[in-house]
């Protein structure tokens, strides 16, 4: 396989105060499709995800379950990893901010920046929302009818007064400015990185970046009264992952500084700001890319646990089949735009694109093969050039297309344009009509078969990103060789071999029942 080299990519880590959800799924499914789309596509790639596991938020969580963090966290975190399984992830490492290679990542990377001359010490009078882990200014902040001071997020926030070590952020601004400028596709989408622009015009205050008042974090080194700030605690975790504080590791070498972070458009300012001024001032590589995705609500709400209408990966799954929840989640947005789910949209979606989509082309096909050619591929006789073209287009066409779109992130097209194929395929199976082909030219039929097989081949190899599972028995019901499914196959040198006996088809990519058609109350 060709070596593109390396391309690291992290899902944010989340926090382990309560149980994963869709939204959660989302950022981690985004980020395994472009894994694996970059593996297939010839890179070495380190994929990263896991569980922030300190500050004063997961410890309120363990207060009110009566365990302690430790005992909280460990639980919480396995239900995060738990997803791996169910949701087919394939990330190469699960890092805990618990772990001891983290806590000294942390410490190093502190040391380095209090070295720089970037820390003091002094006291922080200031609000502060613990849900969001996050200082707010006055200026900022709104009152709720009973008096509440209220942060732009909707999370309340409380006065916190403390002895603290600060973080020369205000130093930073003009070089983060500059870093922009010089950097244009460091945020996307724009409209994020002109949100990002202009809060730090807007002028950068100190960070405050330990806390005294409890102590369920990393202690900053040194002076053992101070736990870090769980923000630079966490951030830390993407470059522990890979060997940090040994900057001179292979892995460090090879995957520091990561190619995208990806997060949600809520926790952009930690990684746009914060983090790059962090590793200015520890004389560190700053990221490529963050990427800040859009905001996923429920059948026109905002997700919460008052509303009841949480959803849990596990039902989804349940209820969709996994490969087909991970399509839904990824085709039915514009990644980056927020986002509403609704299960009727997900059924529409996933019958309209898969079951009657993909799913009907490949089973419609294979069937004909089957039935007609003996059990077996047909052979093809002179190819016209209606059926150059769809192979064209099945073939490098749309793996540049599907390419370009998930390097600019543009994770719906890619999806969109691989359908697009599929009606096409529908369409020259319409136009062919092989059926009456059988009676009247069964040479024709065979080539007309051939093509078809062979579109289905490119697509069970595109789609393994995506719909990994179902790719694969795709794949298996063709018997391409478990060693030709990567996308240098897509060429014509791999195309299927006359003559391979196929199994008997089976459906892929089964149509969604209504509850209706269930009998299932309304
Ligand atoms: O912020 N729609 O963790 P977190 C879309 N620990 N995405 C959603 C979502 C929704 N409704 N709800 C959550 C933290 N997400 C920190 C991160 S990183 C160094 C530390 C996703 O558990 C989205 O990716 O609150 C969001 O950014 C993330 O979960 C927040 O997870």
């Amino acid at each position: 396989m060709p070596d593109k080299g390396p391309f690291y990519i992290t899902t944010p880590i989340y926090y382990v105060n309560d149980k994963p959800h869709i939204g959660h799924t989302y950022t981690t499914v985004a980020c395994d499709v472009l894994a694996r789309f970059k593996r297939l596509d010839g890179y070495e790639v380190m994929f990263l995800t896991g569980t922030d596991e300190h500050g004063l938020k997961v410890m309120q969580a363990a207060e009110a379950a009566g365990v302690d963090p430790q005992a909280l966290t460990d639980k919480v975190s396995q239900n995060f990893r738990d997803l791996t399984l169910l949701m087919n992830y394939s990330n190469d490492d699960f890092i805990r901010t618990t772990e001891e290679r983290h806590k000294k990542a942390a410490q190093v990377l502190w040391q380095k920046i209090d070295a720089a001359g970037d820390l003091y010490q002094d006291n922080y009078g200031g609000w502060y929302a613990v849900r969001d882990e996050a200082y707010y200014t006055e200026d900022e902040l709104t009152s709720s009818p009973d008096g509440k001071k209220i942060a732009p997020s909707g999370a309340e926030c409380e006065w916190v007064e403390e002895e603290s070590y600060f973080f020369k952020l205000s130093k930073w601004q003009d070089r983060l400015l500059e870093f922009y400028d010089k950097n244009p596709d460091f945020v996307a989408p724009q409209t994020r990185y002109n949100e990002v622009k202009s809060f730090v015009k807007g002028g950068l205050k100190d960070l405050s970046l330990s806390r005294t008042k409890f102590d369920w974090g990393v202690k900053v080194p040194g002076d053992d009264k101070h736990v870090m700030y769980v923000w630079i605690d966490a951030l830390t975790n993407y470059m522990t992952a890979v060997g940090y504080p040994d900057e001179e590791s292979e892995s460090f070498k090879k995957f520091w500084p990561a190619d995208i972070h990806m997060v949600g458009k809520d926790i952009l300012r930690f990684h746009a700001v914060y983090w790059p001024a962090f590793l200015m001032s520890a004389g560190l590589e700053v990221p490529k890319k963050i990427f800040a995705h859009g905001w996923w609500t429920i059948e026109g709400e905002k997700m919460s646990k008052s509303l009841g209408n949480v959803i849990a990966p596990h039902d989804l799954v349940k209820r969709y089949g996994v490969d087909a929840a991970r399509y839904f989640m990824l085709r039915e947005v514009p990644f980056g735009n927020d986002g509403d789910f609704s299960h009727q949209a997900a059924i529409n979606r996933i019958n309209a694109d898969l079951a009657n989509g993909i799913g009907n082309l490949a089973q419609r096909t294979l069937s004909m093969i089957y039935k007609n050619c003996d059990e077996q591929i047909p052979q093809p006789n002179e190819l016209d050039s209606v059926d150059m073209k769809l192979l064209l287009n099945s073939k490098e066409n749309m793996l540049t297309v599907v390419r370009n779109n998930l390097d600019e992130l543009k994770i719906h097209s890619a999806l969109e344009e691989i359908i697009k194929i599929v009606s096409v395929a529908d369409g020259y199976v319409d136009a062919q009509a092989p059926w009456t082909l059988r009676k009247e030219d069964p040479e024709r039929m065979k080539t007309v078969l051939y093509v078809l097989a062979e579109v289905i081949r490119c697509l069970g190899i595109i789609m393994q990103p995506i719909t990994p599972a179902s790719a694969d028995k795709l794949l298996d019901q063709l018997k391409v060789p478990k060693d030709e499914r990567n996308f240098e196959h897509i060429d014509e040198k791999y195309a299927l071999k006359p003559g391979t006996k196929i199994d008997k088809p089976e459906g892929v990519f089964p149509r969604i029942v209504e509850e209706e058609e269930r009998g299932v109350g309304t």
